[in-house]
């Protein structure tokens, strides 16, 4: 059995879509950033970087993984599944998972710091996260126009760059003339487990933990 702590976040979603997809029993823990549950001194043993999300594998001595790229691999590792076994198809889709966790995560997340929450309006750092986003997108548009899946078949690495594309609107990214991105965002919006990753934890609409998320993103 795995313990995820998770909130309802890009980051939370890879996880929590990747669970549905292999089918794995696990049981959720929503952290709330309004409360600072992430920082607890019992969740920073979980991960020292006090940011979800995290598991615990209680079958694998209560072995902890942070840092959803790790999680993702350790997953599909376990599992033998949504990640190649050839040396090369493998690292295929280690490329595209490290482009998501050191490019578009780290960027389209600034893109939302400074269009979203940023107490002063600063156009010099939105423009540049917004247009570096959007390059990024780019890069995988003209992927995608020579295969269906980042990796050629369906694999972590989708499941990690899919939760965040889906968020551009929210980032002020448009995705106009991106003909093969938008036909891959259907294609992932259509598979089951990723509408049901998509749904963990429960929304709440208790404002105090929006803000209290909000508080987070700009730190
Ligand atoms: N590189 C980390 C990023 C984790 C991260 O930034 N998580 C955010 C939510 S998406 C968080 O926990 N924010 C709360 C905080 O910063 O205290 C990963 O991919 O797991």
């Amino acid at each position: 059995m795995i313990d995820l702590y998770t909130a309802a976040t890009p980051n939370g979603h890879k996880v929590s879509i990747v669970l549905e997809e292999l089918g794995l029993p696990y049981t959720v823990h929503a952290l709330s950033f309004d409360k600072k549950e992430q920082k607890s001194p019992d969740f920073l043993k979980i991960n020292p970087n006090g940011r979800i999300p995290a598991i615990v594998d209680r079958a694998n001595g209560d072995f902890a993984v942070f840092e959803s790229g790790a999680i993702l691999i350790y997953l599909a590792e376990m599992t033998g599944k949504l990640l190649p076994a050839d040396p090369k198809g493998r690292s295929v889709a280690l490329q595209w998972l490290m482009f998501q966790m050191g490019g578009i995560g780290p960027m389209q997340g600034q893109a939302n710091v400074f269009f979203r929450y940023f107490p002063e309006k600063l156009q010099g750092a939105i423009d540049r996260y917004q247009h570096e986003t959007r390059r990024l997108y780019e890069v995988l548009d003209t992927r995608l126009q020579d295969v269906e899946y980042l990796a050629g078949e369906y694999s972590i690495a989708d499941i990690a760059t899919f939760p965040w594309v889906r968020g551009y609107e929210w980032s002020g990214v448009p995705v106009d003339g991106l003909t093969a991105l938008q036909r891959w965002m259907a294609t992932m919006e259509a598979r089951p487990a990723v509408q049901r990753g998509l749904l963990i934890p429960e929304r709440t609409d208790d404002e105090s933990v929006v803000k209290g998320a909000q508080a987070m993103l700009i730190r």
